[in-house]
């Protein structure tokens, strides 16, 4: 159901959260490593493929001038869904900057930089599929409950082996 794609197998480390979260929805997904810049015909190749084999949703991940969802998405009508990651001296601001910035008419979902994007392209691959799949949908909401139900209001900061404020 969903495709992961990165530009380098250095960048699998980073994913390891969408994987697992994606495993949490039980959602079935498969991974590839096909540069855009590097191999652009295994990439046609590829999304052809996958659309074929029912594949929904593209999470697509790249660090440096990251041009893989934007390539990804020229290739196929189907929701693509970018993830910046640090390749270097940038941070990732240049990755986030390139798949957020996509011309009109080719969009990219544009998560977070890194692990914390990896992990929410899941989720939001979740809520993609949850619109025409009742079981996804179901256990969206539960682990919204899950999450919903973890709120501390009123804590004793000190209290559990908190970090203490830095007193005077
Ligand atoms: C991008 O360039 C990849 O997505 C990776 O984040 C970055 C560096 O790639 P390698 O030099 O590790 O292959 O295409």
């Amino acid at each position: 159901m969903v495709a992961v794609v990165c530009g380098s197998r250095s960048d699998l480390p980073t994913l390891r959260g969408c994987f697992d979260v994606l495993d949490s929805y039980d959602i079935a997904w498969e991974a590839s490593v096909i540069s855009a810049h590097r191999q652009p015909e295994a990439l046609r190749q590829y999304v052809t493929e996958a659309e074929g084999a029912g594949v929904r949703v593209f999470i697509a991940a790249a660090g440096l001038a990251a041009h893989l969802p934007g390539v990804l998405a020229s290739l196929t009508g189907r929701p693509v869904i970018g993830v910046p990651l640090d390749g270097g001296a940038l941070g990732g601001a240049d990755a986030l900057y390139s798949v957020v910035q996509m011309p009109p008419g080719v969009p990219v979902a544009g998560v977070a930089i890194g692990s914390a994007g990896a992990r929410n392209a899941g989720h939001l691959a979740a809520r993609i599929l949850a619109l025409g799949e009742p079981a996804i949908a179901e256990r969206v909401e539960a682990f919204r409950a899950e999450q919903a139900a973890k709120a501390e209001p009123r804590i004793d900061p000190r209290a559990d082996g908190a970090p203490a404020a830095a007193g005077r």
